[in-house]
């Protein structure tokens, strides 16, 4: 069936926005578009992904009906930068829009999900497309709107949330999808005029991950340390345990953990 075409701008960005029933996943169908030419606020939705991805090839949970799966291309025109710092505006953009809409007290978990209280709401897989010279960017935002705690994968029960679960009431999923569109905007907008500084502090300000305790999953190992900061450059800042000079952290999971017993004798924010 042929995509409804919902069209609009919002804070400048022009968005052209299609929607479909089922797309295996819409971060690959935006990707194709991309590379036929769509213009920048292309916006592909699908009610329901067969194949819907996470990052490492992990699968993320797109069921019918319940949660808004969808991707956005933007063509920055200053030199793109890598992953990390679009899939934290995204990611600010999504908790800005829940607390907005529903009053959700959502964070931001670096690198790329916005929790409560732990709990993973929204996904963002932001990946980077087109040749060096027209950089493309293909924000992929996948949010739990209508979930019961049944809906998901036994797996997923108290890791995940949605956001009925978090205010007790179901919610219309379109009332949401246009404040992250227009979020997003304003925090782009903002980036290309003047930098990412603003981005950074809001989602500083909003995180999950910075002060506290984590445990840093990389392809060598794993290691502990505290948070403390965002890079320039979107990277995680980590204290190892023990003792040394912060890391910056790019390509890693990190999940809390609870604060070391002061006997150790841990670094201190
Ligand atoms: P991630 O790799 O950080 O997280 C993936 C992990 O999250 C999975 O391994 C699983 O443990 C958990 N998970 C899977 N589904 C859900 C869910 N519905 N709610 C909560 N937790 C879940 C996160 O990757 C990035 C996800 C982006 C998804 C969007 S949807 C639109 C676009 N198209 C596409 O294929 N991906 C993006």
């Amino acid at each position: 069936m042929p995509p409804t075409d919902l069209s609009g701008r919002s804070e400048g960005l022009v968005y052209r926005l299609l929607q479909f029933d089922q797309l295996p996943s819409t971060n690959d169908h935006l990707r194709q578009l991309s590379r036929e030419g769509a213009p920048e606020g292309t916006v592909v939705l699908a009610d329901h992904q067969t194949a819907g991805r996470g990052r490492r090839g992990r699968s993320w949970a797109s069921p019918p009906g319940v949660g808004l799966w969808f991707s956005v291309l933007l063509r920055p025109s200053r030199p793109a930068r890598e992953a990390p710092l679009w899939a934290l505006l995204a990611a600010a953009a999504v908790r800005a829009a829940v607390h907005e809409v529903a009053g959700v007290a959502a964070q931001v978990k670096w690198p790329n999900d916005v929790v409560v209280a732990g709990a993973k709401l929204a996904g963002i897989l932001a990946e980077m497309a087109g040749p060096a010279a027209r950089p493309a960017v293909i924000v992929g935002i996948g949010l739990n709107v209508n979930q019961e705690e049944g809906d998901f994968p036994p797996e997923l029960r108290g890791r995940a949330t949605s956001v009925r679960l978090s205010v007790g009431r179901p919610l219309p999923r379109e009332t949401l999808l246009h404040p992250i569109l227009r979020h997003l905007a304003t925090r782009y907008r903002q980036a290309l005029r003047g930098g990412f500084a603003p981005l950074l502090d809001e989602v500083t300000h909003h995180s999950a991950t910075v002060g506290r305790w984590v445990a840093v999953t990389e392809a060598e190992g794993v290691w502990t340390g505290l948070a403390v900061g965002l890079a320039p450059d979107g990277a995680l800042l980590v204290r190892p345990e023990g003792t040394g000079p912060a890391v910056a952290v790019y390509a890693a999971d990190v999940s809390i953990r609870p604060a070391p017993s002061p006997a150790k004798g841990g670094p201190r924010l």
